[in-house]
């Protein structure tokens, strides 16, 4: 019997019709965004294990996110939480990311460790409350003014824990007033992310549970609000692919927060539960087009255990990798394999493209951008990783952290 012939990926890509240097030129300008809080210490309910060589303020976590961008090539921009990561000169900082190769992205107000928002922010039933959530929210709008980012990133944890601690129906209209404010403050060029998750830190509701709640209040604020899908934040089984491709269809796919959840929101390396998962969220996104200019790709993760960096440049590869798969799918093909309502003919056009292994092209695209064709293991070769552990010991909880 002959052993099977497997083609390389030029002959599968020349086989397909599908233009080598067009896909190598769209890797190429990928890009993924990675959170200032993903670099510090964070942790668990249970405990925080300080990492050695965890950055400690958010010069630090530039600095790390800057060797992540070197690694990868596409990993320019950092998304900051405030306070975790507030300095009285912003001009400074703007100027100190760019020193190390970044720039800074987008702004999160932090509306969930304050102890008076321990019955809510935008939502609490005392107007006093409501106003301190709402301040914080615009002195976050001028943040973005003095980095020059066009994003505002919004999670609440409100919610409630019994039926009947507060009214549904009015923490809903109070959130709604406070985000129609807010909105007036955003920059001229700036978008309003509204994140949703269905449970967690609350347990009986939550105020912005699902995508379909951030969609309904982006629609009603206006075009510079988006829904922001956080790939942890949804039930068991929920097929995000098919929210993705609603959303972008409605022009409301405002942008990602990925990672990978295998039970809750668990903070897990994007791509490393469930890849194909994040290859159906990337076609849904290069089938439609121009439809996706806009969408803002921002990883949201915290290393309780491994190697922060390892794990942040390992997260970034994942995403190039899905994209990569989604880009090598034969779309007229499929096109035609679905309005034949071949079923099983169309499912495998997608599955051929999830099957080939692209590493060998992002390989190829690495190297024609100046890089290290592998990331990880230059990342083990090279003494970033030793140097920060020499430098900054084990820092405590200070590195501004909280499972995200
Ligand atoms: C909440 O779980 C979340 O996903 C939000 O995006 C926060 O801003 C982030 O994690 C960090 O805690
Ligand atoms: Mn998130």
């Amino acid at each position: 019997m002959s052993a099977k012939y497997y083609p390389s990926l030029e002959e599968q890509l020349l086989e397909r019709g599908l233009p080598v240097e067009g896909i190598k030129a769209k890797l190429r300008l990928q890009h993924i965004e990675t959170p200032s809080w993903g670099y510090g210490n964070s942790g668990t309910r249970f405990k925080t294990f300080p990492g050695a060589g965890a950055a400690r303020n958010i010069e630090e976590k530039l600095q790390d996110a800057g060797y992540v961008h070197r690694l990868t090539g596409v990993a320019g921009s950092v998304a900051i939480h405030i306070p975790w990561d507030k300095t009285d000169d912003w001009a400074a900082l703007k100027e100190y990311a760019h020193a190390q190769g970044v720039r800074l992205g987008a702004v999160n107000p932090n509306l969930f460790q304050d102890e008076q928002y321990k019955l809510g922010s935008i939502t609490n039933a005392s107007s006093a409350m409501r106003e301190n959530a709402l301040e914080h929210i615009v002195e976050c709008c001028e943040i973005m003014r003095k980095v020059d980012s066009s994003l505002l990133s919004l999670w609440f944890a409100d919610g409630t824990n019994y039926a009947g601690q507060d009214s549904i129906t009015q923490r809903k209209r109070r959130a709604f007033d406070a985000l129609a404010q807010a909105y007036k403050e955003l920059p001229a060029n700036g978008r309003m992310l509204i994140e949703y998750k269905f449970f967690e830190p609350a347990f009986y509701h939550t105020d912005f549970a699902d995508w379909g709640m951030s969609y309904a209040t982006a629609l009603k604020l206006g075009p510079q609000a988006g829904v922001l899908v956080d790939t942890g934040h949804h039930a068991q089984g929920t097929n995000i692919a098919h929210i993705v491709a609603f959303l972008l269809d409605e022009g409301r796919l405002g942008g990602f927060h990925f990672n990978a959840r295998r039970y809750a929101d668990d903070d897990l390396i994007v791509g490393s539960v469930n890849p194909q998962e994040l290859f159906e969220i990337f076609v849904e996104l290069v089938e439609s087009g121009e439809r996706a200019q806009n969408v803002a790709y921002m990883i949201d993760q915290a290393f309780y255990l491994e190697n922060k960096i390892e794990g942040m440049v390992m997260s970034v590869l994942n995403c190039q990798a899905a994209y990569a798969k989604a880009l090598i799918v034969n779309y007229d093909r499929l096109h035609a394999l679905q309005a034949a309502g071949d079923i099983m003919g169309a499912h495998q056009e997608l599955m051929t493209a999830f099957q080939t292994d692209v590493r060998p092209l992002l390989a190829q695209v690495r190297v024609e951008m100046g890089l290290h064709p592998d990331p990880i293991q230059a990342l083990r070769e090279g003494d970033y990783i030793r140097r920060t552990e020499e430098v900054r010991g084990k820092a405590g909880g200070e590195g501004g952290g909280f499972p995200g």
